[in-house]
């Protein structure tokens, strides 16, 4: 926990934005190396990012609000590309332990038996899990947050929003552009999102991941998912037109959608401008994101998280320009909105994780997520889908299990029946009654082997292995469905 001036905060994120974190494996970091070493089947896994050291933080902004950030923002924000920072307080105590075993291969397995986090499990029993081995909120016990799946053609249906915007950037061209696509607050609604959440974390395929409040923040590094954004009107000028003044211009006009347009007019959306979940640009779908040979990413599809400006201003000189005697010279306290845009998102957070759940594991969508044109909601969202889904799985592995794993057959055919009356509870909303179902009927009759190590004399399946397999998987529903039954009283 630190405090912070939000001023000072500003000037790290404006000297900084735009490259380290956001591709976690950058440029004279070796650390995940010396992880992976180890541990190669960890590539890729939720374990294969900053969080694993590295923790998120919170800062009181100027009008005292506390304000959460994810690990890669944190780290932006107290430690910044300048070193200036004090990177003891960007690390979990993994990456404490990491450091203190002496930061290299041999590291990673010396500390394998101690319990960095404190919550019980040794880190080895965590990265065997893919569970945080320096996130004390996060242990074995706890299942995958809810979920769910969207392709681009499910997207499509939802209403969408169109609109003609500037993407300022720092360093690079800035551009106008019409972006069309589903606005952030309509895709968490779709999802079922929980009256507790409070903001959202996006996940991009490199690694990236950017928050935001889902109800507007004074903070200017902040944008805000819920309603609308400020109109703005349209700079043109000839000087900043790259196309007229290829020397030392800073601004796309190219796009068609800036035909008719003329400096001051205003620029009309309608419904506003909002934080939208981008699908195509221009009237064609975003051209998809892949990592370079710098490991830098190219592209912003199949999705682009968009935010318009807070405070609407002109498209200002890239930093890096050495000339900025110009009509609109680059400006520290600009709104630089480009850099907080993420590109190829694959993964949206709804914050705060539910009781006893833990983050989706990033190998499940990733860049076969970017490939696919998925992108998954996963968090503070309803939870049912899921647990009918999985109670349908449920009753299907019961079917499949050979007689023999039963004290009789007869407990097969009880077994099954049981689900199915969890599954009628849960399909008719009585979520308590269902989860009374799960914890105290069915859970009661596969509980010995994990409880004792040997099967119980109340207990219906007599195989261990099984056994233990249909209690963490009947176990995993029940705290699913534990989710929707506090949310109705
Ligand atoms: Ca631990
Ligand atoms: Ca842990
Ligand atoms: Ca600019």
């Amino acid at each position: 926990m630190k405090m912070m001036q939000a001023g000072l905060a500003m000037l790290f994120i404006l000297a900084l934005s735009g490259t380290a974190c956001a591709a976690y494996h950058h440029m004279g970091e070796f650390d995940s190396d010396s992880f992976l070493a180890v541990y190669p089947e960890m590539a890729g896994t939720k374990l294969d990012s900053c969080t694993l050291c590295h923790s998120g933080g919170q800062y009181q902004n100027a009008k005292g609000v506390w304000v959460v950030l994810g690990s890669c923002q944190w780290c932006h924000y107290t430690y910044g590309y300048d070193a200036s920072g004090e990177i003891d307080e960007t690390m979990n105590q993994y990456g404490r332990d990491f450091r203190d075993a002496g930061r290299n291969v041999g590291a990673v397995a010396v500390i394998e038996q101690i319990d960095s986090d404190g919550d019980g499990f040794v880190n080895i029993d965590e990265i065997a899990a893919i569970r945080y081995p320096g996130d004390s909120n996060d242990d074995p016990t706890k299942v995958p947050a809810p979920y769910r799946i969207y392709t681009r053609e499910l997207l499509e249906t939802l209403p969408q929003h169109i609109q003609f915007m500037l993407m300022n950037t720092h360093k690079s061209d800035d551009f106008y552009a019409e972006y069309t696509g589903v606005p952030m607050e309509t895709l968490l609604q779709n999802a079922g999102i929980l009256d507790n959440a409070t903001g959202i974390q996006v996940y991009a395929a490199d690694g990236w991941a950017q928050y935001h409040p889902l109800t507007p923040d004074p903070d200017p590094l902040l944008y805000h998912v819920s309603g609308s954004y400020p109109p703005a009107p349209y700079y043109y000028d000839a000087e900043a037109d790259i196309s007229l003044n290829p020397l030392y211009g800073w601004c796309d006009y190219s796009a068609t959608s800036n035909a008719g347009r003329a400096h001051g007019d205003a620029i009309v959306n309608i419904n506003g401008l909002r934080m939208i979940l981008a699908v195509t640009r221009d009237g064609d779908y975003l051209d998809t994101g892949q990592l370079g040979t710098d490991n830098k990413l190219d592209g912003e599809g199949p999705f682009r998280v968009v935010p318009p400006q807070k405070i609407p201003g002109p498209p200002d000189q890239r930093s890096t320009s050495g000339v900025q005697d110009v009509i609109w010279p680059f400006d520290n306290t600009a709104d630089h909105n480009a850099g907080y845009s993420s590109r190829t998102v694959t993964m949206v957070k709804v914050e705060p994780l539910p009781e006893g759940t833990t983050d989706i594991d990033i190998l499940e969508a990733g860049w076969d997520f970017v490939d696919e044109n998925r992108i998954m909601v996963y968090g503070a969202i309803d939870p049912i889908p899921n647990v009918l889904e999985k109670l349908d799985e449920l009753i299907a592995d019961v079917r499949v299990l050979e007689d023999e794993a039963f004290k009789n057959e007869v407990f097969k055919l009880k077994l099954e029946e049981q689900a199915a009356i969890a599954l009628k509870l849960a399909q008719k909303g009585a979520y308590k009654a269902a989860l009374n179902k799960m914890s105290n009927v069915i859970m009661q009759r596969m509980d010995g082997c994990v409880a004792d190590g040997s099967v119980a004399s109340d207990d219906w399946l007599t195989v261990c292995e099984s056994q233990k397999r249909l209690y963490w998987q009947v176990r995993e529903i029940a705290v699913l469905t534990e989710i929707a039954a506090s949310e109705q009283y």
